[in-house]
């Protein structure tokens, strides 16, 4: 199994972002999992069932009494290869794992702190190794999620000011807030365990940090300096504060357009992050699939959520959705990998601000458009009748077909002045969302 423990860094090499991005660009869809000790109470906590991976704040669970409970996190139905498999056979081409969330827990046997799997429970396993393994084996791009700004275990981060607005501030009661220094947490606990994540499991495709509030400049620019010589290759997003990451996160929200570049959204299956058994709500494997497309026609990445119960399982809705997917994915992934956003830009609509000031997309149209060189790919969110009409296209169609349909069913294809029509057939397939694959003359 490859680690980088026991190679030789490279201090000196210098990868640039062009080349440092590029299989992230190209992978346009990957698996988030939120797991942690808090997904045993599966959103559960006296009574309430609205928690999360929020549970120790938003349920005011005091440390001690959260610190008992963590210590019957005993994950044995955890399976790294399947999670994986599932992962991979849903299209996904990369998976960020929660390695701590805002309850400082580590998901791996850390050194630096006792607050972790190994020192406190009796699962005697280091999940994120043996993930990383699985990764590394069938060919996924394994990365980490890491609470930066929030850490409720940690006497030196103030609790309630992990970001700007200091959100939820006075949910729990630690004493002497205003006495705690951030600098002694990151010299302590973000470095030592960052420096651990990059040296312990192999190449990490993205370190993906959390919450950036309190982080001074010159720690995040330590921080990548850190990252940078340990794994130059390693991808970090925009939350390592201060504008210096490699892209920029959009959390449960996907951009009217694409002008941040490059950029991700991460989004949730049903309404929760972490494991929460009485949220029923889920998202159609439809609805996740028009997100996808919608996603990679404005040059973005979709990290689409799971939240895997106390015991190690995904939960079975979940699997199913990632199933439905992978088979969309199996006709149609080369209208999504590799690809580029879309050469049009009308579909998208116009941003228009409405009286109150606030901002409102309209004139949506019911299609998007993906590219890569010598295609264009057209994905149908509606079956028109008839025709398609199309926009001015930039080159000259050679072939239009239906991605997954018979070889030979060439599309009759009309310019009429700068708009272009595809004839339809009147059986559209069977799938949601079909594709339409142009191709253009050279
Ligand atoms: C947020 C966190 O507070 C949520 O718990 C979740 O991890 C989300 C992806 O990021 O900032």
């Amino acid at each position: 199994k490859p680690s980088f423990a026991d190679e030789p860094r490279s201090p000196n090499k210098v990868v640039d972002q062009q080349t440092r991005m590029q299989w992230f660009r190209d992978a346009k869809f990957g698996m988030f999992i939120h797991w942690g000790a808090y997904s045993q109470a599966g959103g559960e906590w006296n009574g309430e069932t609205n928690h999360h991976e929020w549970l120790q704040l938003t349920a005011k669970i005091p440390l001690a009494e959260y610190t008992e409970f963590a210590k019957s996190f005993n994950p044995t139905r955890f399976d790294a290869d399947q999670w994986v498999k599932i992962a991979k056979d849903a299209g996904m081409k990369y998976l960020v794992i929660t390695s701590k969330h805002h309850d400082g827990f580590a998901m791996y046997d850390s050194p630096s702190s006792d607050h972790d799997i190994a020192d406190l429970t009796q699962f005697n396993r280091d999940p994120l190794k043996e993930l990383a393994d699985a990764c590394h084996e069938h060919g996924v791009h394994f990365c980490v999620y890491y609470s930066l700004g929030r850490d409720w275990e940690d006497p030196d981060v103030p609790t309630g000011r992990g970001d700007k607005v200091g959100f939820r501030s006075n949910l729990i009661d630690y004493p002497n807030e205003s006495e705690k220094d951030f600098s002694l947490y990151f010299e302590r606990k973000v470095k030592p365990q960052v420096r651990e994540l990059l040296t312990g499991y192999g190449p990490i495709g993205i370190m993906w940090f959390d919450t950036y509030g309190l982080i001074t400049k010159e720690q995040s620019l330590e921080l990548k300096a850190l990252i940078r010589e340990l794994q130059p290759e390693c991808v970090i997003n925009q939350r390592i504060g201060h504008n210096l990451g490699d892209y920029k996160v959009s959390e449960q929200e996907i951009p009217a357009d694409g002008s941040y570049d490059p950029w991700e959204s991460c989004i949730t299956m049903n309404g929760h992050w972490g494991y929460n058994k009485a949220d029923d709500n889920w998202k159609s494997p439809e609805s996740m699939v028009r997100s996808l497309v919608d996603i990679v026609s404005k040059g973005g990445n979709f990290l689409l959520n799971v939240g895997p119960t106390g015991e190690g399982v995904i939960p079975e809705p979940s699997v199913q959705r990632l199933v439905a997917i992978g088979d969309w994915m199996d006709v149609n992934g080369e209208a999504i990998y590799g690809c580029g956003p879309t050469p049009f830009g009308d579909e998208l609509g116009k941003k228009v601000k409405d009286k109150s000031g606030k901002t409102r997309v309209v004139g949506k149209l019911p299609w998007r458009a993906t590219t890569k060189p010598g295609k264009i790919y057209v994905h149908l969110f509606e079956w028109p009748a008839g025709e398609l009409s199309l926009p001015a296209i930039p080159g000259t169609i050679e072939d239009a077909r239906i991605l997954g349909m018979d070889i030979n069913a060439s599309l009759e294809v009309n310019s009429i002045g700068d708009r272009t029509t595809i004839r339809l057939p009147d059986n559209r397939p069977e799938w949601a969302i079909p594709v339409i694959c142009l191709t253009l003359a050279e």
